[in-house]
């Protein structure tokens, strides 16, 4: 960002929050805890990229689990697949969902299901990182995806 728009940024966010905008922020973010006997959990959330460039989110990990895997769900005729992401292009001021039968989080050996909130860090193309607060939840009846 080069000076002049930093000036813009700046007008604006304190004419709004009289703070500096985040470059890139999240909402909505949840964990579906692990089926009872399974260890894998699936995590959703909103991410907007604030900024006038382009963004790539290009992976997650978090202390509650082994790894974390970006992956989309695919349906061929009635068969549900999951394919994984090397990474998610977040253009100019867009926001991207990740949700239920889409693109998700897959955390895998997810270990703890005790503590309400899961602290997981998405990382970026640039070097960035963002540590988000998941909210978790037990949602019974189907499979993570
Ligand atoms: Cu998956």
């Amino acid at each position: 960002m080069n000076r002049r728009s930093c000036a813009a940024w700046c007008a604006v966010a304190l004419l709004t929050a009289c703070a500096a905008p985040e470059p890139v922020t999240v909402a909505n973010a949840w964990i579906r805890a692990p089926a009872p006997g399974t260890h894998i959990a699936a995590g959703y959330f909103d991410i907007t990229n604030n900024t006038p460039t382009s963004v790539a989110l290009i992976g997650a990990a978090s202390d509650a689990c082994a790894s974390i895997e970006m992956h989309t769900t695919e349906y061929d005729g009635s068969t549900m697949r999951m394919r994984r992401l090397d990474r998610v292009e977040l253009a100019a001021g867009a926001t991207e969902s990740f949700a239920p039968g889409g693109r998700h989080l897959m955390l895998l050996e997810f270990a703890d299901v005790t503590s309400p909130t899961i602290a997981v860090t998405l990382q970026f193309a640039d070097g960035a990182q963002l540590r988000v607060p998941f909210e978790l939840r037990s949602v019974t009846g189907s499979n993570p995806s």
